[in-house]
């Protein structure tokens, strides 16, 4: 018996077959949960179904965050065809790339508002438009995020303040939703390198970096933020609400 047999979930942030969402996903559905999953765009959509269809999810749904009628269609669509769901996957992020390469001091109004609009707001509008469909079960909504929330990160900069943004909604969505039954955390992941790290110089060196420091000596794989995310999903962890769970091989203990 999975830890997750019977569940029924919506992952949102597949963009390929490298992505943390593929590898929760896919550990999700070998634990016995039904997954809806949604894609933002056509070039999105081509890497998207036949992954999708590989994990045997009858439902992929377009969705765009920033766009509030494609938000309400997957929410229709969810509650037609199931009625309800018992966990969400946020696994998404963005910021112009050209406010990831100097410094924070630069970001425009417009790069800020773009990346708390697809990173950060991006968890509200989701865990609204899912609570009503977690009614009557105990429900658990599941995000992303990343060290450089709290320490400096250089060339982090706008996204570091989108995370920092997005794990003080998890302890507000977590009061607010608790209430209803509804759990919120998210899994701190160290770096991977998926199709967003892929777009940053220097990553090799950020992970030989992570590898000399941290107490494991090594960075991690998706499949290990699958595993983290696996429990916070799953009934194990039905008593963990507003945390973050850090999967960075012991990364962020260090002082020195
Ligand atoms: O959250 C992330 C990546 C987020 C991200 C990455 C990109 C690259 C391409 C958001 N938007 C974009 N936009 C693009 O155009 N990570 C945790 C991975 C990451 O990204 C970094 C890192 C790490 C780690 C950027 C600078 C420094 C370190």
């Amino acid at each position: 018996m999975g830890l997750v047999e019977g569940k029924r979930g919506l992952v949102v942030g597949i963009a390929n077959e490298r992505s943390l969402a593929w590898a929760i996903a896919r550990l999700l559905r070998k634990e016995g949960a039904e997954l809806a999953v949604t894609f933002a765009g056509d070039a999105i959509e081509k890497r998207v179904r036949p992954l999708a269809e590989e994990i045997g999810s009858r439902l992929i749904l377009p969705l765009d965050v920033r766009d509030d009628g494609q938000m309400a269609s997957a929410f229709e669509t969810l509650r037609k065809e199931w009625g309800g769901i018992d966990f969400l996957v946020h696994s998404v992020a963005f910021a112009n790339r050209e406010d990831l390469k100097e410094e924070y001091l630069t970001t425009s109004r417009e790069g800020f508002h773009l990346a708390l609009d697809v990173s950060t707001y991006s968890l509200v509008a989701l865990a609204r438009g899912a609570a009503p469909l977690m009614e009557g079960r105990p429900g658990s909504i599941l995000t992303l995020t990343y060290y450089g929330a709290e320490k400096v990160v250089p060339r982090y900069n706008v996204m570091g303040v989108a995370k920092a943004a997005l794990e003080a909604s998890v302890r507000y969505l977590a009061y607010d939703l608790g209430k209803r039954g509804i759990r919120v955390n998210a899994v701190s992941a160290g770096p991977v390198k998926t199709l967003a790290a892929s777009g940053i110089g220097n990553f090799s060196e950020m992970l030989r970096h992570v590898e000399g420091r941290a107490p494991l000596k090594r960075s991690i794989s998706a499949d290990e933020v699958a595993g983290a995310a696996l429990y916070l999903l799953s009934d194990l962890s039905s008593g963990v609400t507003g945390e973050v769970l850090y999967v960075d091989a012991g990364y962020h203990v260090m002082g020195m």
